[in-house]
């Protein structure tokens, strides 16, 4: 074959680097090239705080109120939820304790109008925005689906494949703005969550649309048994902003009044045009990652031990008290009430379930499809089945 007179690279010779003045000038940037200052996109170098802080003098006496009972209602849910696991009621929980403060300033920031995305971790997120508790629980009670109407509660299902919560939020704030809807979507993710692809995806979909989406990742230390040094080597989870474009905040995950004060501007951001942030709320996993994992397997009680003195409720319960907005009979009077919650919700979950297996078949897609037809068929006769076989042996239907 003729050889090409086409000069052929040599990738070993290095070409010495022309003078400055010998290169041709660079080309303007082209015009879809944004110019974006990263600085004041970077997260502030330690989390921001509010308890105990100057900060603390300007937040809203009756807010905080509210956001102690909220946490208060929040530890109890949380213990009743993992006692019923104990007694079989609740498949799996996996505990927000520790995490209270996340939950429920979350909850407690968005308007009716908006949207919040939770993870399986965050049911009790969706009880604070006033799910039915036990609609709540539902999906981790292994029933079916969701147990809830996203629609009434403007509540997504609690998503278990991680991070997939996210480009759903995105797609839907998006969506808002081309209608010209007033609609903010928060979404939860864990710290194991944004190393996801769908993370990125919604992450870099979210900032070049400037979509009315704010991201709430709960650092809490763990995805599993995987603490956060083996999970990702970035500064702070935070940083992961700044390379889609879209400021990332710092916040203190025990300090309700903070985690309230950042999600509350990040919303109003969203809310006025300023496009999506990241908070990453650090924070703590005091329960193990659900009642079926053993965390003496992969962490120290003195670890533990460190966190619960650090405790969400606590931190708020001597803020308040220091400032005399809190005395001995409103602590009781809140005790109690959340009492009041776990007894109502034990005695709902300890009622057994009346459900239609053929249930499984609804809302899976809009119109079925011819499997989905074959495989309602199938245990439709099975189900039948069983029924005649329990009636000829005098059994009761065992459904
Ligand atoms: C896509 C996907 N991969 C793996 C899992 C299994 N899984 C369930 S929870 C979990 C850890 C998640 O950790 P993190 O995001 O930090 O959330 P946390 O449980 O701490 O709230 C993993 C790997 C899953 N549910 N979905
Ligand atoms: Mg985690």
């Amino acid at each position: 074959m003729k050889k090409s007179s086409t000069p052929v690279r040599d990738p070993a010779r290095k070409t010495p680097p022309a003078d400055a003045a010998d290169r041709a000038p660079a080309p303007a940037p082209p015009p879809w090239q944004v110019a974006t200052d990263p600085a004041p996109l970077l997260p502030d170098e330690r989390p921001f705080r509010v308890l105990g802080t100057p900060a603390e003098a300007a937040a809203d006496p009756a807010l905080l109120l509210r956001l102690y009972a909220d946490l208060v209602r929040g530890r109890r849910f949380n213990t009743q939820a993992t006692a019923l696991t104990r007694q079989g009621r609740l498949a799996v929980y996996p505990s927000s304790a520790g995490q209270e403060a996340c939950e429920v300033a979350a909850a407690a920031v968005l308007a009716d109008r908006d949207w919040l995305f939770p993870s399986y971790r965050d049911s009790l997120a969706a009880v604070a925005r006033g799910v039915d508790p036990v609609e709540a629980l539902t999906l981790l009670r292994g029933d079916r689906h969701t147990g809830y109407d996203p629609y009434r509660y403007r509540v997504a299902p609690l998503s278990t494949p991680l991070a997939t919560q996210l480009p759903h939020a995105v797609g839907l704030a998006h969506a808002a703005r081309i209608k010209g809807d007033d609609v903010v979507a928060l979404a939860l993710v864990g710290d194991g969550g944004t190393s996801e692809g769908d993370f990125h995806e919604a992450m870099n979909f979210a900032a070049v649309w400037r979509a009315p989406v704010v991201f709430l990742v709960q650092n809490n230390g763990f995805a599993i048994s995987v603490p956060l040094a083996k999970q990702s080597a970035a500064p702070t989870l935070a940083h992961k902003a700044v390379g889609y474009g879209m400021p990332g905040r710092l916040v203190d995950g025990n300090d309700v009044a903070a985690v309230h004060t950042v999600l509350d501007e990040a919303l109003r951001r969203a809310r006025t045009g300023g496009g999506p942030t990241l908070v990453e709320a650090v924070t703590y996993r005091v329960d193990a990652h659900t009642n079926a994992d053993d965390a003496t397997r992969y962490r120290d009680d003195e670890e533990v031990e460190a966190w619960r003195a650090y405790d969400p409720v606590r931190l708020l319960e001597a803020a308040l008290r220091g400032r005399g907005l809190l005395d001995d009979g409103e602590v009781a009077r809140v005790a109690a009430d959340a009492e009041d919650m776990a007894a109502r919700l034990r005695e709902r979950m300890n009622t057994d379930p009346v459900l239609d297996p053929m249930d499984l078949f609804a809302q899976v897609y809009a119109e079925r499809t011819d499997q989905l037809e074959e495989q309602a068929r199938l245990l439709r006769a099975e189900l039948d089945a069983e029924a005649g076989a329990a009636g000829t042996s005098g059994r009761e239907d065992a459904r």
